[in-house]
């Protein structure tokens, strides 16, 4: 995600740091203070906000739910183009909790997936907390084929097993106040170093109660056949593949049905850039860069950008008769 505090206008085209590296250099400051609060206690850990932290390998235990893979396909959702190459997918991720850079892949090693829990409250029948691998086996997992279009003007194809965010919206069974379901990463500053920079963590996401009841809103539990890789938010992510990739938030902790439109981690940092809607669209420019087309990353080729993400024909009824401007931010 390019990141700016700096007005355009205040230094010329030709000197202007890019928008990334302004937002890294800063960011690398903010995070050195942090560092050296967190050496005192961690000698160990040598944290770089470029490459992640630098750590031993322990080997990963075997995923309990590996059983369930290679799930069986949809066949409702189909591609207009190859799946992305997993080797691509793997070292090109955001995944701010461990870094800025893409290759996010051995830094989010240290991320801990077991135990986990999940945490489903608000306003609810049912309110609970589930460990993951008994959420992951209440659900019968199938295999889809997305899209995933990042705000940055990149996008990739990814075959995600999961289940339908519906059908747990359906066992939470909200009651008639919820409006929209908040969706929570988790928050361990000496698990995740990106923790410690000064950012509004933990990373909080949203949709409207009707956006959770679609179809396409799908909560990701594996992709390529396996369970889900660290980098790409194991245990549970969500893929919302009509929205903007900032959307579809990685190492969900908790799911809450709530009255009000929750605040997000990017509208803490940027409200201007990265609203609530983020729907994606090539007609809205992002203040800083147009949408237009896209960088399929491993095709070796830029593509138009379709509206709604080519998902219209699933999602465009959401959005009829709203005012039309915000939700394409
Ligand atoms: N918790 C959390 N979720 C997140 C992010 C993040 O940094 N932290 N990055 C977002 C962004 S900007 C994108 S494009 C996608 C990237 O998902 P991928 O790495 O699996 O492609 O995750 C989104 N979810
Ligand atoms: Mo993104």
């Amino acid at each position: 995600m390019r990141f700016h505090r700096r007005k355009g206008w205040e230094i010329p085209e030709s000197e202007a740091t890019p928008p990334e590296i302004a937002f890294s250099r800063r960011s690398a400051l903010e995070a050195g203070v942090a560092g050296l609060v967190v050496a005192a206690t961690r000698p160990a850990a040598a944290f770089s906000w470029f490459g992640g932290e630098e750590k031993p390998a322990a080997p990963a235990p075997p995923d309990p739910t590996a059983d369930l893979y290679p799930a069986r396909r949809n066949g409702a959702y189909v591609l207009d183009r190859a799946v992305t190459a997993q080797e691509i997918n793997a070292h090109y991720n955001n995944f701010y909790e461990f870094g800025m850079v893409k290759d996010i892949a051995a830094a989010a090693q240290a991320l801990r997936t077991r135990p986990w829990t999940v945490k489903i409250d608000g306003l609810v029948e049912a309110p609970r907390e589930m460990g993951i691998d008994d959420l992951v086996r209440a659900f019968p997992l199938e295999e889809r084929l997305y899209r995933h279009r990042c705000v940055e003007a990149w996008s990739m194809a990814i075959p995600w097993t999961g289940f339908p965010l519906k059908s747990l919206v359906a066992t939470a069974r909200p009651l008639s106040g919820a409006k929209f379901v908040r969706f929570e990463t988790f928050l361990d500053r000496a698990m995740a170093p990106g923790q410690r920079a000064f950012y509004p963590w933990p990373y909080v996401e949203g949709l409207t109660i009707e956006e959770a009841g679609n179809d396409l809103a799908f909560l990701v539990t594996g992709a390529y056949g396996a369970p889900l890789a660290r980098q790409h938010g194991a245990p549970l992510r969500l893929a919302v593949p009509w929205k903007y990739g900032f959307k579809s938030i990685k190492s969900i902790v908790r799911i809450s049905f709530v009255a009000e439109k929750p605040k997000t981690f990017w509208e803490g940092l940027q409200a201007s850039e990265y609203g609530f809607w983020a729907n994606v669209n090539p007609d809205v420019p992002h203040p800083r860069w147009s949408q237009a087309s896209e960088e399929v990353l491993g095709a070796g080729e830029r593509r138009k950008t379709l509206i709604y993400n080519g998902y219209g024909e699933f999602v465009a009824q959401l959005y009829a008769g709203m005012p039309q401007g915000r939700l394409f931010m």
